[in-house]
């Protein structure tokens, strides 16, 4: 298998999963700040211009972080990333959902991406702070559903590694976690296989 990834993007909670599941795979890092995505070499790839973008070994491409995140764990059942219960299972797909359509695709995108909420210029600041507010509400979410938990299921799952990047991202945009999420946050950063990919993106 072959990941189109970018350090620190939301590709970094896939990264970690192939790393989770140990066996050999290709990274590719795209450049999305000189837009490398939008370019022939990738958009032949992924004609969204996205990552995470996951080649498999048939060659056929799989896009949008939980439906890879789904396959790799339903592809690689001994890394037990889902639980076996269907409601665990629901649950872990839920919050995995809520960390990449809401906290970030609401939340961080406004603030990372404001241009392309509003064409205005003038409401940039406004995009912005409606961006964190989101973002504030969902890791509000999150911390409870963390209370009491080691992880987002209880064991380690797929929704860690979606809870995980957004986590980390709150440092880039300083905004202070709940306890919950930073206590997980710690616990993500001292998983070897997080530790390994923090050194192959270049981020630790
Ligand atoms: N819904 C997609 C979101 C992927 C996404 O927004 N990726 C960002 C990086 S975090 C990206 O590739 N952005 C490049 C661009 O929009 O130009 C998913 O779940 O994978």
């Amino acid at each position: 298998m072959k990941l189109y990834y970018s350090p620190g993007a939301c590709s970094i909670g896939i990264h970690v999963l192939l790393e989770e599941i140990g066996k050999p795979y290709e990274s590719q890092a795209v450049n999305l700040r000189e837009g490398e995505q939008y370019k022939a070499g990738f958009t032949s790839v992924n004609p969204k211009s996205k990552v995470p973008t996951l080649v498999r070994d048939d060659g056929s491409v799989l896009t949008e972080f939980p439906a890879i995140a789904y396959y790799l764990a339903r592809s690689n059942p001994y890394a037990n990333l889902l639980p076996d219960d269907i409601d665990a299972q629901a649950q872990a797909l839920e919050i995995t959902d809520y960390a990449v359509a809401t906290i970030h695709m609401q939340g961080f995108a406004r603030q990372f991406r404001a241009s392309n909420f509003s064409a205005n210029p003038a409401e940039e600041e406004a995009v912005k702070t409606r961006g964190r507010e989101l973002a504030e509400k969902g890791f509000g979410v999150l911390d409870k559903t963390l209370a009491g938990k080691d992880y987002a299921v209880g064991k380690f799952s797929i929704a860690d590694a979606a809870v995980f990047y957004v986590e980390f991202w709150s440092k880039r945009v300083n905004l202070p976690l709940p306890a919950n999420c930073a206590a997980h946050l710690e616990r993500m950063l001292a998983r070897p296989a997080v530790k390994r990919v923090m050194q192959q993106e270049g981020l630790a």
